[in-house]
């Protein structure tokens, strides 16, 4: 009888984590080993977070191997990777084997969504509410949620009348959607726009690329590793992951040079450049000269290499001038740059056409297709690759309650603060990871994973050890945090670029910066933090 299930369920823990991705499967491990009663609660069907909700063709970590798994040794030790940057079925591929290696999913409740959470300021406890109309007890609560999980569609005008297949990368069908032999039009050129206009580029008969703002694509330098290779650095790995782990380790392994770009003669910078370049992947982002995200005129530099060497892969000078303008659209670095392999080789091919909706914006979705200022683009499937409420969407899209009733969306409508990114005032005993305000998007995520995990079993054992029930931040600690974060933002670059970094890409959110830009700092403020036995939090 369906009205039996959620008496069967309702039950208490001292923990319940929401979200099965890298940092809810992490800290369910690490806190099942300490001894805590743990259960993990995903709307999803399996594990992997948004690997398991992405399965748009093409989808592909920009961050490589080995950096992006766990450090683990059960589970490192006997997962071979087939490509430095593995795509989003091996990564699901890989979840399976960590959930085999560790046994995860006993304490994981699949195809299960949390609704809403309270407060019961008696037992000291959040009340869990299920979709299904369970309810679950637990002393904290750990919202590990992910910063890319809802979904932003633009409120483009006739969307719903579109005849064909419509769909965000983000909700990508199971079963996959054809575009082979298809009018294909993609609409936002992020990282998973930049991943599906290379697919489609390959099987569509005509393939529309819609661009609002250029995006600075770097090459992802590709390739196939050789597996008796891999097995055999195994041997090294415990040493990397050690280096990872310790102090002061970064939470990204691409460090910046100590110099000016400017300070450096025009043949070195250049070296320094094309040295980035050739590595791949981020190091051109983040490796290259320390003022290239702080100087406008040394990241000027960054951006007229990256420029250069773009446009010289266009064949067409205005398609070049559109993907890669003379003059930088924003400062170099400021928007997430995606990762490519072949995306700006496909606009030479006679299939793939690009529109500019800066000069042609998008007045109309029809019901065959896309109306611009200056044409109708005949379509016969439209992805919508707009990105996400990211940093907050996941969270706030659960009605948890603070303990005099207001929603946590309710609190942060006029802007987020949070102590350490990791906690809000008002809500005791909940924690939230891989969340806004903690470096997150500028960190490799199962690093963060794994160091902002340990550091919260470490306070869970504290507060065990002492016999404490209740913690909440102190009053204040919020604001401290944001009008630290702010002022660090307002020193980079970054803070003058229209971003989701900045909450600058959905209608009506308060721009401010929501990821935290320095792993070192981030993670030296923890470590304070619980040297001070966790002064920034009041506990009883
Ligand atoms: P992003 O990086 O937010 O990219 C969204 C893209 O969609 C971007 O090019 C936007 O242009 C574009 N967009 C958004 N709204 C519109 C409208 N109304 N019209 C036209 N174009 C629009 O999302 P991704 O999914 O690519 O990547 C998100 C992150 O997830 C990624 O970096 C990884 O870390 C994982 P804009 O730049 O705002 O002009």
């Amino acid at each position: 009888m369906a009205g039996d299930r959620p008496a069967e369920r309702a039950t208490t823990y001292d923990v319940v984590i929401v979200g099965a991705g890298f940092s809810g499967l992490y800290q369910l491990h690490v806190l099942r080993q300490r001894g805590y009663a743990v259960h993990l609660v995903e709307a999803n069907g399996g594990p992997g977070g948004v690997w398991y909700a992405n399965r748009y063709p093409g989808v592909r970590v920009d961050s490589h191997v080995p950096n992006y798994e766990y450090s683990i040794e059960e589970v490192w030790r006997d997962w071979i990777w087939s490509e430095r940057f593995p795509g989003g079925e091996e990564i699901c591929r890989y979840f399976r084997h960590v959930d085999d290696v560790l046994g995860l999913s006993a304490d994981i409740s699949y195809d299960t969504r949390v609704t809403a959470a309270s407060y019961d300021e008696g037992a000291d406890a959040w009340s869990i509410d299920l979709e299904d109309g369970a309810t679950m007890t637990a002393r904290h609560l750990i919202l590990c949620t992910g910063f890319a999980t809802k979904p932003y569609i633009p409120d483009l005008p006739g969307l719903a009348n579109f005849e064909g297949p419509c769909h965000h990368t983000a909700r990508w069908p199971s079963r996959g959607v054809a575009l082979d032999g298809r009018r294909v039009g993609v609409i936002g050129t992020g990282a998973s726009g930049v991943q599906v206009v290379q697919e489609a580029a390959k099987v569509a008969t005509k393939l529309v690329v819609f661009q609002r703002t250029a995006v600075t694509a770097l090459p992802m330098q590709q390739r196939k590793l050789d597996p008796d290779h891999e097995r055999r650095a195994k041997q090294y790995l415990a040493d990397v992951f050690a280096r990872r782990n310790n102090p002061p380790g970064s939470l990204h392994d691409i460090e910046r040079r100590g110099e000016s770009a400017l300070a450096v003669s025009e043949e070195e910078r250049v070296t320094v450049y094309r040295d980035a370049w050739n590595e791949g992947g981020f190091h051109f982002w983040g490796g290259t000269f320390a003022d290239v995200a702080v100087d406008e005129e040394a990241n000027r530099t960054a951006y007229d290499f990256w420029r250069d060497e773009t446009r010289a892969r266009v064949h067409d000078p205005v398609t070049a001038e559109i993907l890669a303008p003379t003059d930088p659209p924003y400062p170099f670095g400021t928007k997430r740059p995606a990762l490519e392999q072949d995306y700006y080789d496909c606009f030479n091919q006679p299939n793939v056409e690009l529109v500019d909706l800066r000069t042609s914006p998008i007045t109309e979705i029809t019901a065959r297709g896309v109306r611009c200022a200056d044409a109708h683009h005949e379509l016969d499937v439209l992805v919508l690759a707009t990105g996400f409420d990211a940093n907050t969407g996941g969270l706030t899209a659960i009605d948890v309650r603070d303990t005099r009733g207001r929603s946590l969306a309710d609190r942060w409508a006029d802007g987020v603060d949070t102590t350490l990114g990791l906690a809000v005032s008002g809500f005791p005993n909940l924690f939230f990871l891989y969340g806004p305000q903690s470096p997150t998007a500028f960190c490799n995520g199962p690093t963060c994973a794994e160091r902002q995990g340990d550091w919260l079993a470490d306070l869970l054992d504290h507060l065990r050890a002492c016999g404490v029930t209740r913690i909440e931040p102190r009053p204040g600690a919020d604001q401290a945090w944001t009008e630290h974060v702010d002022a660090v933002g307002a020193a980079m670059l970054l803070s003058r670029t229209d971003s989701w970094y900045m909450a600058a890409n959905i209608p009506g959110k308060r721009r401010q910066l929501l990821n935290y830009p320095s792993s070192d700092a981030y993670l030296e403020a923890l470590a304070d933090c619980a040297a001070a036995g966790y002064d920034r939090f009041v506990l009883r």
